[in-house]
């Protein structure tokens, strides 16, 4: 019995030793020292031993038992360790590799120019005004003292939904519709950014669909040199302290007297050169005092009221200041265009 008992020692440590799972180390714990297990069923036979024999074959069960016991939990020990570190190493985190690229997208640089120039304006006492650019003759052409026989408003020169209804051809008419909310009461000191649409054939100055920005100040006693004032004032916070405006007769429907607004030439400061076409200055807006028609028919007294009113291409303003020579890239929207204003 006593070599059974040995034999079963040595086959349950080799057990032992080859199992590589707590799962198959418990299995082995089952087998050997089980209630079932060969060790319990020796000692169960006990009983037809002689009271000499008895107590070694009793003593051998229990170091047997033991030795197993032992190894049993030395080997569970050194699994669990091994599990752990496996663990430990399946969830390493490497905090010295570099982090994934979070790509950020940016203003296009037409809303970026837009937002700068209201900003200008806000500081000049300006609010900012939008309407919609579906429009209809009235609003857009009619408020503006342009009769229906005017050339402006020849059908080819604008896309028409409707008979009556055209893709407005500039902000102007969300002038109109603020005079005419106001009734007859200043001060109105707005400017309207937005989109305006025109029958032109798309190159690298012109394109159908442009932005513009007008601005429009009535009041008692408003004055071409508050227009004067106000336009220099914008032109030197929107490219800067050394540039000067001067003023040229001109013509528009809607204004009178009219001028062309012209401002000195940032790569030669005035000397000429090719941007300037040699004359120290770029034209870049029209404006003028508000006709007197323009007021009557918006429900503002000529008599009592006079106002100013220019506007501005967004578009020959973004370009003159980041040096675009193609109006078609700000509405091609190649990546690498846009990717270059990223900080403005
Ligand atoms: C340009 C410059 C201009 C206006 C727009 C305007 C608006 C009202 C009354 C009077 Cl409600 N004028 N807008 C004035 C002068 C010039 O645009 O180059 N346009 C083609």
């Amino acid at each position: 019995m006593i070599d059974r008992l040995q034999e079963l020692g040595k086959e349950a440590l080799e057990e032992i030793k080859q199992a590589d799972t707590v799962k198959a180390l418990d299995a082995v714990r089952v087998k050997y020292l089980g209630k079932k297990g060969p060790i319990t069923e020796v000692l169960r036979g006990m009983g037809k031993l002689s009271a000499e024999e008895r107590p070694k074959v009793g003593q051998k069960a229990n170091e047997v038992r033991e030795e197993i016991q032992q190894q049993l939990e030395q080997k569970t020990e050194e699994l669990e360790k091994i599990a752990l570190e496996e663990k430990l190493q399946e969830e390493s985190i490497d905090v010295t590799l570099p982090g994934k690229e979070v790509k950020r997208g940016a203003r296009h640089p037409l809303t970026a120019v837009v937002e700068e120039m209201e900003d200008i304006f806000i500081g000049l006492g300006f609010s900012v005004t939008e309407g919609p650019e579906v429009e209809t003759d009235y609003y857009n052409f009619e408020a503006l003292n342009l009769p229906p026989d005017h050339p402006a408003r020849d059908m080819q020169d604008s896309f028409y939904v409707t008979p009556d209804m055209l893709l407005r051809t500039q902000t102007s008419p969300v002038q109109a519709r603020t005079m005419e909310k106001f009734k007859g009461k200043g001060p109105v000191k707005i400017v309207c950014p937005g989109k305006v649409y025109r029958r032109d054939d798309d190159d690298a100055t012109h394109s159908h669909q442009f932005m513009q920005m007008e601005g429009l100040y009535v009041d008692e006693n408003v004055r071409m040199s508050d227009l004067k004032g106000t336009l220099e004032a914008f032109v030197k916070e929107y490219f800067g302290p050394d540039r000067t405006i001067r003023l040229r007769p001109s013509f528009f429907p809607f204004t009178e007297p009219s001028v062309e607004v012209d401002v000195s030439c940032g790569i030669c400061g005035g000397d000429g050169c090719r941007i300037c076409k040699h004359s120290g200055w770029i034209e870049v807006l029209g404006a003028g005092m508000v006709h007197p028609n323009v007021l009557t028919y918006n429900g503002f007294d000529p008599e009592k009221y006079s106002g100013f009113a220019f506007g501005m291409g967004v578009e020959r303003f973004a370009m003159l200041k980041y040096g675009i020579d193609d109006i078609r890239h700000f509405y091609t929207n190649d990546i690498r265009f846009l990717e270059q204003f990223k900080r403005v």
